[in-house]
């Protein structure tokens, strides 16, 4: 079965519905019939200097938010990734494969340190790409599942993999793919919707949260920007924000477009948005239900990944090696 591979940084306290849709409801999806490996990337959201403790307590909550969203650890590994060493290893070794210059062309790097400043950028994140390319790599994954954000980085990756198979031999890397669905690549700022919705946006009035409280969520939404005239019709470039709205819409019901537009024909934004509200309350209860009951028990939430970096471990040590020696690296003895 192919491989697959993906993670979410641990750096808010809840997801937000870009990364339910665009990435963990596919990775729900994907792990039926793949061998699906699913990372909370801690050693990521360093790059931002968290604070410790609220690190440690996000890294479980997201693992919860995982579980709830429907990752089932019986089918797929699910682990913390600074607990597998080999994806701090194997990113040394790829960061001397990578140009400078290729690294300050990653589009989100230049974005993210324009917001933080030279002194507060750090340089793990201008080589955040490169550990992303060793999570990817250390698994020989086959298909990625991510966002429209990610697809740069996941280029890096491919390109990684290529001059790793024409310096040190065909088979030393396995190229991977992206996987991106197109209809949910890139949810949008309820509040600026040609902005992608984002963990660290400017006001929080622009996000979901999948655990933010539903009365509040449902109030986002109905004040949620939408564009001149009256009319629900999904134009991206006429109407960005009623197109967002209409992309979660279809989404979260699984229904077609049209037969949204056709619903609300003669109706106006208001009727779209209060049945949009009730849409995502419906799905934000149950999930934040099953959130609390994984973080009921912490030892439980533990075990369970402690024995999913168990089971990544025993797959991430032969890459790693494999590398090593391909790379001339003398073998410990
Ligand atoms: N708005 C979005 N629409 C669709 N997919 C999205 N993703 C993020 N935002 C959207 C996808 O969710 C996953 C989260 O990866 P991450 O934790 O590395 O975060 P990120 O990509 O940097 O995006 P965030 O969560 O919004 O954080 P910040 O504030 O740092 O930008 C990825 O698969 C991503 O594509």
């Amino acid at each position: 079965r192919p491989r697959i591979f993906s993670g979410m940084q641990p750096t808010s306290g809840s997801l937000h519905l870009g990364n339910y849709l665009g990435a963990l409801t596919q990775w729900v999806r994907l792990q039926e019939d793949h061998d699906a490996i699913y990372c909370v990337v801690d050693l990521h959201a360093l790059t931002v200097s968290p604070d410790p403790a609220d690190l440690r307590a996000r890294t479980r909550r997201t693992a919860a938010q995982y579980l709830a969203a429907g990752v089932d650890p019986a089918r797929s590994i699910l682990f913390v990734q600074s607990h597998v060493p080999e994806h701090a290893e194997l990113a040394w070794i790829l960061s001397c494969q990578t140009g400078f210059g290729e690294a300050g062309r990653m589009t989100q790097f230049k974005d993210k340190s324009a917001r933080h400043g030279s002194e507060g950028t750090t340089v793990g994140l201008f080589t955040y790409p490169v550990l992303m390319a060793a999570d990817i790599l250390l698994y020989d994954t086959n298909l990625v599942p991510v966002g429209e954000d990610q697809r740069q980085h996941l280029e890096l990756s491919r390109n990684l993999a290529q001059r790793l198979n024409a310096r040190f031999g065909a088979g030393t890397a396995v190229v991977p793919e992206p996987y991106i669905v197109k209809e949910t690549a890139k949810i949008y700022d309820l509040q600026d919707p040609t902005a992608k919705m984002s963990k660290s946006a400017a006001s929080p009035n622009g996000i979901i949260e999948l655990l933010d409280d539903p009365t509040v969520v449902a109030k986002r939404i109905r004040s949620a920007v939408t564009d001149a005239g009256r009319e629900v019709r999904f134009d991206v470039d006429a109407k960005p924000g009623v197109s967002n709205l209409l992309t979660i819409f279809a989404a979260l019901t699984g229904r077609p477009l049209p037969s949204i537009e056709a619903d609300y024909e003669g109706k106006g934004y208001g009727d779209l948005k209060k049945d949009l509200a009730e849409v995502v309350v419906d799905l934000l209860v149950p999930f934040q239900e099953r959130f609390a009951g994984h973080l009921e028990s912490p030892e439980a939430l533990d075990d369970l990944l402690a024995e999913g970096a168990e089971r990544a471990r025993a797959l991430a040590r032969p890459v790693l090696a494999r590398a090593y020696d391909r790379f001339g690296l003398l073998p410990a003895r």
